[in-house]
């Protein structure tokens, strides 16, 4: 197994993730992903969530601990059916805060909260940070 990802990358299991602070909506965020040959986030276990959010954490500098990371679970298609888009598959695995998703005015775009990596919903036009992944 290569351990080796791209300088900036962090490596775990077999894939390589990128955490930007940039403030994007969530399309831009998704583009920039597949622009670096990647795509954004999928977690598909409580152990990758858990690992993401921990470096989530190492990678901040601010001190805003309600800061949200867009990643790539989604129902822009259709309501209330979260998918991924790259893998046209419905979710592995979620981690939900509480009464989310609640689609509070129309949110459709799902990012991870920065502290505690539970999940919620959020306008896809909102700017949030962003993780980035793809295979090593
Ligand atoms: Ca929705
Ligand atoms: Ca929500």
């Amino acid at each position: 197994m290569k351990e080796s990802c791209n300088h900036g990358w962090l490596y775990y299991s077999d894939n390589c993730y990128l955490v930007s602070q940039e403030q994007m909506s969530w399309h831009e965020a998704k583009l920039q992903c597949e622009s670096n040959g990647a795509f954004l986030a999928d977690i598909n276990s409580a152990e990758e969530n858990t690992w993401i959010t921990d470096k989530i954490i190492d990678n901040q500098t601010w001190s805003d601990i309600t800061h949200h990371v867009w990643i790539g679970a989604n129902d822009i298609g259709k309501e209330g059916i979260f998918i991924l888009s790259e893998m046209n598959s419905t979710l592995n695995f979620t981690n939900w805060n509480q009464e989310e998703p609640n689609d509070d005015s129309g949110e459709d775009c799902v990012a991870s909260i920065q502290e505690r990596g539970l999940w919620n919903d959020l306008p896809c036009s909102l700017k949030c940070s962003s993780i980035c992944k793809k295979i090593n």
